[in-house]
């Protein structure tokens, strides 16, 4: 049988808009499940580049070129996953926290939320701490959701928790956060809820906070 995998991640290292979408659309007709297409496929591509950029041996533009190259691989996906009829389990506030510009991985836990029957707000890339404040009182969702890439930027979750405080509606809501930097220990060290490693188990936690809020807790 093809390799797949391989073929995808091939095509997104090398920012290859077409072939993504072309191996993406075979795989679906041979029958591949859409989250090793992600997981096996999508992710891997972007992340070996990733590891050339760091070795200096790819440059920022090839970057922005594969990512847009994952983009309409994973854009194939969503539709077959938003085809389902599934009922509403709870509202998110989302977003990539401020001076991060990152939000692949954010895009990819709204869509699994989203296909998992959560309404997600979503707030951007690189959104100050008040904006999210703000999306919190009009929206009043269960959970506030930020994403982290940078280490430089991890920190400014804690701004983000500190106004929720300030302005009285932190305990209204449950937060849960993630991102490559992010780890459990961080979000324990801030007091917050909620913590997932990628965007599948990113649904089960939010579950579990769903659940937590239900029960008061
Ligand atoms: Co940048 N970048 N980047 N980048 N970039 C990284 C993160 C880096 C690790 C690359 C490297 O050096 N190897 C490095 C960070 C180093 C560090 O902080 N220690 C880095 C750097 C340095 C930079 C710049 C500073 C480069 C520069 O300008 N000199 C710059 C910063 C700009 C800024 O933000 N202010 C920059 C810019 C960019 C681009 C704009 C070119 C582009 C982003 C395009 C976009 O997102 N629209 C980009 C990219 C693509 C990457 C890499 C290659 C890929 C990131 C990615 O999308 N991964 C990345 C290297 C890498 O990660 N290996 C890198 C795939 C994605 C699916 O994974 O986002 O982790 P991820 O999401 C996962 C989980 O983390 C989780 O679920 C997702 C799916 O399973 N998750 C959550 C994410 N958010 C969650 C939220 C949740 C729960 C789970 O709850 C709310």
């Amino acid at each position: 049988m093809r390799n797949y995998f391989a073929a995808i991640a091939e095509a997104v290292r090398s920012g290859d808009e077409k072939l993504v979408v072309q191996n993406v659309e075979d795989a679906l007709s041979a029958g591949t499940a859409f989250d090793d297409i992600l997981n096996k496929g999508l992710i891997p591509g972007i992340e070996v580049l990733g590891e050339l950029f760091k070795d200096g041996e790819a440059f920022l533009p090839e970057v922005l070129i594969s990512a847009r190259a994952m983009k309409s691989g994973v854009d194939k996906l969503t539709p077959l996953l938003a085809s389902q009829d599934i009922p509403k389990k709870g509202n998110v506030v989302l977003g990539t926290v401020a001076g991060d510009m990152h939000d692949i991985g954010k895009n990819l836990v709204k869509m699994m939320l989203e296909c998992n029957g959560y309404e997600v707000h979503d707030l951007g890339r690189d959104v100050p701490a008040e904006v999210f404040a703000d999306a919190v009182r009009e929206i009043r969702p269960d959970i506030v959701g930020i994403s982290a890439l940078l280490t430089t930027t991890m920190i400014n979750i804690e701004e983000v928790v500190k106004i929720l405080e300030q302005v009285g509606i932190r305990s209204q809501v449950r937060v849960m956060i993630g991102g490559a930097p992010i780890t459990r220990r961080f979000a324990d060290k801030l007091g917050v809820e909620g913590y997932a490693d990628d965007c599948v188990s990113a649904v089960a936690e939010a579950e579990r906070l769903v659940e937590l809020a239900r029960k008061g807790e």
